[in-house]
């Protein structure tokens, strides 16, 4: 069972995990546009990442007894196409949803709710990977410079991204029906 506050600060962060994916996929169409598609790949797997992030949280709602509520998702915003400033958006999005799960984390334990905490501990662990991504490919920018072929080759490679997530997250299994 969970406290109100608990399952109102989740469905908050179910609407960021949606913004998130929102964002990057508002972000993979200008790449796609530009003719970067192994960037705009790498920009919709991170769409389907976030997706998973929303889903579980919304089955744990689920799970618990509690009622998921949607809200409105806002329009992505976006400040730049150019490749190096989109990736710097994607960092400093990643550390403000590294501070959201943070706030959550620390309402989990401040209502001694431990499963909660538990939940939460696996979004901790996956804003380190989630930043460090951002990171390793903004090193890579700038390693990179103003070479056009070094930047053809990143896109190349960020073409092979696939999902590590299952994408069959929003399945409902037939055998739970009562
Ligand atoms: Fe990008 O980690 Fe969820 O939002």
């Amino acid at each position: 069972m969970l406290s109100k506050k608990i399952v109102d600060r989740i469905n908050l962060q179910i609407n960021r995990e949606m913004y998130s994916a929102y964002l990057y996929m508002a972000m993979s169409a200008r790449q796609s546009e530009k003719g970067y598609n192994g960037i705009a790949n790498w920009l919709m797997v991170q769409y389907h990442e976030e997706m998973f992030h929303a889903m579980k949280f919304y089955q744990y709602i689920i799970d618990q007894g509690g009622r998921p509520v949607l809200d409105k998702i806002d329009a992505p915003e976006l400040k730049s196409d150019d490749v190096k400033e989109t990736f710097k958006y994607v960092l400093e999005h990643e550390q403000f949803v590294t501070s959201s799960i943070r706030e959550l984390l620390e309402l989990a334990l401040a209502e001694k709710d431990y499963a909660t905490e538990n939940l939460v501990r696996w979004y901790v662990d996956e804003q380190v990977e989630e930043e460090k991504n951002a990171n390793d490919i903004l090193q890579n920018l700038d390693l990179l410079g103003e070479n056009k072929q070094a930047l053809f080759m990143l896109n190349v490679e960020l073409g092979k991204r696939t999902a590590t997530i299952p994408l069959n997250f929003t399945a409902i299994d037939p055998a739970a029906a009562p």
